[in-house]
């Protein structure tokens, strides 16, 4: 079974989401195979997102993530990262299409809900950098 990495950004938690998002994860298919609640060290945050570090709102990510826990999971299912991925929808709430995640509870980029990841190579790299 393929796994990805999917994590309730700040927002969501504060905004009491964490059960609505799971329970749509598992009605997919999905199994939840490990979840925490955690706060990300600036550390952590400054390398998973260190492929946004020239962008100009740089900082203002790692304040954000950096604000309160997020709820980290590792889902488990048939081609798990490309159905995640479909289930968040896109990065943009503006464009992510009603009956997906960030379209259903997210209206801007800056504050998208949740993150998945892109890619089954990062899933694993994403699962280790959270988990072990
Ligand atoms: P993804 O989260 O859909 O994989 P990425 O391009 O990797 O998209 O961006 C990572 C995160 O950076 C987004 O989820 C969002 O929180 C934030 N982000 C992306 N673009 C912007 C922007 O233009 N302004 C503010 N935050 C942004």
């Amino acid at each position: 079974m393929e796994r990805s990495f999917v994590m309730i950004k700040p927002d969501g938690v504060r905004r009491g989401l964490i059960g609505k998002i799971v329970t749509r994860f598992e009605e997919k298919g999905f199994k939840i195979a490990e979840a925490r609640l955690m706060t990300i060290s600036e550390e952590l945050a400054s390398v998973h997102y260190a492929h946004l570090q020239s962008k100009p709102f740089f900082g203002e990510i790692i304040e954000y993530i950096t604000s309160g826990p997020v709820f980290a999971m590792i889902v488990e299912g048939h081609e798990a990262v490309r159905n995640a991925r479909t289930l968040i929808g896109f990065t943009n709430p503006v464009e992510a299409a009603a009956g997906t995640i960030r379209g259903d509870f997210a209206t801007i980029v800056d504050y998208n809900v949740i993150h998945g990841s892109d890619s089954v190579e990062n899933a694993e790299i994403e699962i280790k950098r959270f988990f072990e």
